[in-house]
C-alpha cells in the first residue's frame, strides 16, 4: 500500500507553560541560515525524486472566537473551539484515505487530532485505536492548577471535569489504550492515575534495563494482538533537554536522536498506523538549529525514510 501523508499544520501556542504567537510550523518549513534542511524542502525532494505522496494542507489558524476565548482567560473555551477547528481538518484527511501527520502547536492541539481519530476509527467504525504517548510527561493532569497543555490525556479520558469541560462517551479515550514512552516526570495526580488505571508506562528506567528495541518489541506484539489501528503523539520534550532544549519544559535525561527515530520508523510502519502528532517545539529556542534538523528527520521517519 502506498500512503499519502497530509501535514497539517497547528500554530496554536497558548495553553503551554510558554505561550507564542510566532508561527511553530512555519519555523519548521523554512530553512534558514544555521541549518540546510527545511521541512517544506526536504518534503520536496521525497516527492520528486523518492515519489512520496505528502501534500501540506497548511495551517489551522486559531479563528476568532479562540481569541476571544484566550483574551479573556476562558481556556477550556479556546481548547473546545480550536479542537474542533483542527477535528475537522483531520477528519477530511482521514476520510480521504490519507494519514495525517499534524505539526503543532503545544500539546494541548491533540485534543484535536485525537477527537478527529476517535470519532473516525471508534465511533464510525468501532475499531479499538491505541495512542503512543512519547512524552517526558504524562499529560494527563486532572487538577485545576497549571497549564492546558499538560492534560490533554486528562480531559480525553474524561478525567478532567473543570470549567464545563467533558468529552462524548462514543469518543471517550480508554486509559487501556494509552502507551507511554519515556515519562519521567509525573505529577502526584498523575501519578496515582496511572496506578489506578494501570496505564502501560515504558518509562526511561525500563529502557534503560531492557532496550528500545525489546520495549518496541513488547508494544508492537501488544498493538498488534489487541488493537486494530495505532496513534502517534509525540512530544519533543521526551528528547534528552541536555542537548534538545527548544521547548518551553526541556527535561534532561531522555531518548537520544538515535532512539526517537527507531521508535518513531518502528510504529508509522506498522499497517494498523494511521497519523501522528509531533508538539512542543519552538523554533526561536533553537539556538543551533539542531532540534530542527532532528524534527524534520523524525518526520521523514513517518513518511518511510530512515538513515
Ligand atoms: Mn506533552
Amino acid at each position: 500500500m502506498t500512503r499519502s501523508y497530509d501535514i497539517i499544520g497547528a500554530p496554536f501556542n497558548q495553553l503551554g507553560c510558554v505561550t507564542t504567537t510566532q508561527n511553530t510550523v512555519d519555523g519548521l518549513r523554512q530553512m534558514d541560515e544555521r541549518t540546510w534542511i527545511g521541512l517544506t524542502d526536504w518534503m520536496g525532494v521525497r516527492v520528486s525524486r523518492w515519489g512520496a505522496r505528502i501534500c501540506d494542507l497548511g495551517d489551522v489558524q486559531p479563528n476568532n472566537k479562540v481569541k476571544t476565548c484566550i483574551e479573556s482567560a476562558k481556556k477550556e473555551s479556546a481548547l473546545a473551539e480550536y479542537s474542533e477547528q483542527l477535528k475537522s481538518k483531520v477528519l477530511s484527511s482521514y476520510r480521504s484515505g490519507n494519514t495525517p501527520i499534524t505539526i503543532g502547536g503545544d500539546h494541548s492541539i491533540a485534543v484535536g487530532t485525537l477527537l478527529a481519530t476517535l470519532e473516525h476509527y471508534q465511533q464510525n467504525k468501532n475499531e479499538k485505536v491505541a495512542i503512543v504517548w512519547i512524552d517526558a510527561h504524562a499529560d494527563c493532569n486532572s487538577t485545576l492548577d497549571s497549564n492546558l497543555h499538560g492534560k490533554p490525556l486528562a480531559m480525553l479520558t474524561n478525567e478532567y471535569s473543570h470549567n464545563g469541560w467533558s468529552i462524548e462517551p462514543e469518543v471517550t479515550l480508554s486509559p487501556d489504550s494509552i502507551f507511554y514512552i519515556g515519562v519521567r516526570d509525573l505529577m502526584p495526580s498523575e501519578y496515582e492515575f496511572i496506578k489506578r488505571t494501570g496505564i502501560a508506562n515504558f518509562g526511561m528506567t525500563h529502557l534503560d534495563t531492557v532496550g528500545i528495541q525489546a520495549v518496541l518489541i513488547e508494544l508492537m506484539e501488544k498493538i498488534d494482538s489487541q488493537f486494530d489501528r495505532v496513534y502517534l503523539s509525540f512530544d519533543y520534550d521526551v528528547l534528552d533537554g541536555s542537548v534538545y532544549r527548544a521547548c518551553a519544559t526541556p527535561n534532561v535525561g531522555g531518548l537520544s536522536a538515535r532512539e526517537a527515530l527507531h521508535i518513531v520508523h518502528t510504529i508509522a510502519s506498522s499497517p494498523k498506523f494511521v497519523g501522528a502528532d509531533f508538539v512542543e517545539y519552538m523554533p526561536e529556542l533553537d539556538t543551533n538549529g539542531v532540534s530542527k534538523e532532528l524534527m524534520v528527520k523524525l518526520i521523514d521517519a513517518v513518511w518511510g525514510f530512515r538513515a
